[in-house]
């Protein structure tokens, strides 16, 4: 027919404009930070699964290593000792206990607030803490500006103006963000069990963007359409990056928040680091205007981020926590 012509063919070719693929491992895009197209990469995956894997990000191999290391060393410490590092409400140390709404999962964990200021939580003052407490410095400045990257490829991407819409936020003096340190043990008895153990609950993340590095052990999983899990492979080499609440509602639901949870290995133990970047608190969130089209109306009626903050902490993990603000 005239379609397998090679006249045909080349005339498709050359009317078709080449949309870029990007590539996938097992279901999740990766995308490399150092691909001329990476901003529209970017904002199809945040619109079709609200998370992708980067490659050539730029944060160096050896300063991730040294912030493991120190990790597994912190958790590695009697309980009694973690313990010191104070209750988790929200922020420092917490075992099994997620948020205080009685969540339970397979995982210890450390919550630290990032400040315009180096870490101050008092167990990192002591000398003997002085190593993390500088690796945990340089770590958050390179995952923010990471971050800051992204952001603005995103923005660039979707072809809003100025680049720096989104990331100003997470790079405001008074961006409320964290840092969250997450341990999952062993899990022996699941062997036994032939079952699946929580570590982490399902949930989305709060803030605009999640920026997630985890060791060589799997366990992360994200929720489909339709309602299926699918396992993300784990690659120690890259960061896994999703899509929070607050850039759901700055797209008006046009990127996808991505429900996810961590199922808990029964030999090995899985180390993940999680910078969570969120807006200064007095930030109203609501749909960017340059992203709506002519009469489109906003799905959310409008809040500030501690007023989010303020009602997602009340919440379980699972909850749909955009749910309320839905007009
Ligand atoms: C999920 C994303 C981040 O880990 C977190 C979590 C927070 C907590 O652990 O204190 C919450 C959870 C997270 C959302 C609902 C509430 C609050 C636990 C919980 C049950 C630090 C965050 O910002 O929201």
């Amino acid at each position: 027919s005239v379609f397998s012509s090679p006249a045909f063919a080349a005339m498709v070719m050359l009317t078709m404009p080449v949309l870029k693929q990007s590539s996938f491992c097992c279901g999740v895009p990766v995308i490399s930070l150092s691909e001329p197209d990476s901003g529209t990469l970017l904002v199809r995956a945040c619109e079709d699964l609200g998370l992708f894997k980067v490659t050539d990000h730029g944060i160096p191999m050896e300063l991730i290593a040294r912030l493991e290391e120190e990790a597994l060393q912190f958790f590695a410490l009697p309980a009694a000792d973690k313990e010191l590092a104070g209750k988790a409400n929200p922020f420092s140390y917490g075992s099994k206990s997620i948020g205080s709404n009685g969540d339970l999962g397979w995982v210890e964990y450390l919550l630290m607030e990032i400040t315009s200021k180096p870490l101050s939580m008092d167990f990192l003052q002591k000398p003997s803490a002085s190593s993390f407490r500088s690796v945990l410095n340089e770590y958050i400045l390179e995952v923010r500006n990471l971050a800051c990257r992204i952001l603005e490829l995103m923005a660039q991407g979707l072809g809003i103006e100025p680049s720096d819409v989104f990331s100003k936020l997470v790079m405001d003096g008074e961006s409320d963000s964290m840092l969250r340190l997450n341990h999952y043990p062993p899990c022996p008895m699941l062997q036994e069990l032939n079952g699946f153990m929580t570590g982490f609950g399902e949930h989305t993340d709060p803030q605009i963007i999640s920026v997630l590095r985890s060791n060589n052990t799997a366990g992360l999983e994200i929720s489909l359409r339709d309602d299926s899990w699918v396992p993300v492979l784990p690659d120690q080499e890259s960061f896994f990056i999703n899509v929070g609440d607050s850039l759901q509602v700055l797209t008006n639901g046009r990127f996808r928040s991505v429900k996810h949870r961590v199922l808990a290995n029964a030999l090995k133990s899985r180390l993940s680091m999680i910078y969570f970047g969120g807006p200064p608190p007095g930030e109203r969130l609501a749909p960017l205007p340059l992203l709506m089209a002519e009469g489109e109306q906003s799905q959310y009626r409008e809040f500030t981020w501690c007023e989010y903050k303020c009602c997602a902490y009340k919440t379980l993990l699972a909850d749909n926590r955009l749910d309320r603000f839905h007009k």
